[in-house]
């Protein structure tokens, strides 16, 4: 036996001795190798890693751009990105495209060129998720002139123009815009859900027509100019379950033929500003409730309504 394996049996017996270890049973592969030569057994990158990773050679730098995406697939960032001056970060020209940001950061150049984090100008279907975009002169991610995109778990704060631009019938979801000009911009079909929208210039959420803008909570919007933490700027949107705190106005329904339901305000100039003809759950003031503590096993409600669709001031 080599003298390393007979001194390592030596201090395994005598770690057993001491009751220092318990062995029960051990296990040991073949000492000699299969015969013949030694061949890969590991799958191909393409087959382990079926996606595109965003760098120069794959998506070589463009005129306006650091990155550019111009044909469909599943790209993703293996690194951190800070961008060239005056050069967006990823510009997309196709649709088809998903951008996995993979946990980094796309960080901005604090020039004055309007340059975007991620900008597309595909006419359909990006999706954009899982990361960070902060410091853009432009805005974190613009998808203003595309239909249909999703874009989720994304935080973009500290940018010039919008955290996020949405298009047309988008979904954004489980995202924090914080300290953009305005946080949320959708237009008509678009779904806006789960989202913190707080401390930005002027709104936190702004949508068209024919919305859903639910179970955001926006505080401290209309930071630097006159804000609302959401406002609805055109018809047949649901504005539902969403908590508005300390901007100008809460929820501003500046057009008609819309629906407020379950929707709380608090410490906003003005809680509710609703244009005439829109529908919604009664507005109950609790702004100074009364209410006595609570310790033990019961107490009376303190809502003050019982219609299930009521929004609160409080
Ligand atoms: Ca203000
Ligand atoms: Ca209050």
């Amino acid at each position: 036996m080599p003298r390393s394996s007979s001194l390592r049996i030596l201090a395994l017996a005598s770690l057993v001795a001491t009751g220092a270890i318990v062995v029960t049973h051990a296990l040991a592969g073949p000492l000699n190798p299969p015969a013949g030569p030694v061949a890969p057994t590991a799958k191909p990158l393409a087959e382990v890693e079926p996606r595109i990773a965003i760098n120069e050679i794959n998506t070589p730098p463009g005129d306006t751009a650091t990155f550019v995406i111009n044909r469909p697939g599943s790209y993703y960032l293996a690194t951190n990105i800070v961008a060239a001056p005056g050069k967006h970060g990823i510009l997309v020209v196709s649709g088809g495209v998903t951008v996995d940001l993979n946990g980094f950061d796309l960080v901005g150049n604090p020039d004055s060129a309007g340059s975007n984090g991620i900008f597309v100008l595909a006419s359909a279907f990006v999706r954009i998720h899982n990361g960070s975009i902060r410091g853009w002169s432009g805005s974190g991610i613009d998808v203003g002139v595309t239909r249909g995109s999703v874009i989720s778990d994304v935080r973009s704060t500290d940018n010039t123009g919008y955290g996020i631009r949405g298009g047309t019938n988008t979904v954004i979801r489980d995202c924090v815009t914080i300290n953009n000009s305005s946080g949320i911009r959708v237009e008509q079909g678009s779904t806006v859900d789960r989202c913190v929208s707080s401390e930005n210039a002027v709104n936190g959420i702004e949508a068209t027509n024919a919305c859903i803008i639910s179970n955001n909570n926006c505080n401290l919007n209309g930071k630097i100019g006159d804000g609302a933490g959401i406002i609805i700027l055109g018809t047949d949107s649901r504005v539902e379950s969403n908590n508005c705190i300390r901007a100008d106005r809460g929820i501003d329904i500046a057009a008609a033929g819309n629906i407020i339901i379950k929707n709380t305000c608090s410490g906003n100039t003005l809680n509710w500003s609703i244009v005439a003809n829109n529908i919604f759950g009664p507005i109950i003031d609790r702004t100074a409730p009364g209410t006595t503590a609570v310790s033990g096993n019961a107490a009376a409600s303190t809502l003050g309504s019982t219609d299930a669709n009521a929004n609160f001031s409080f």
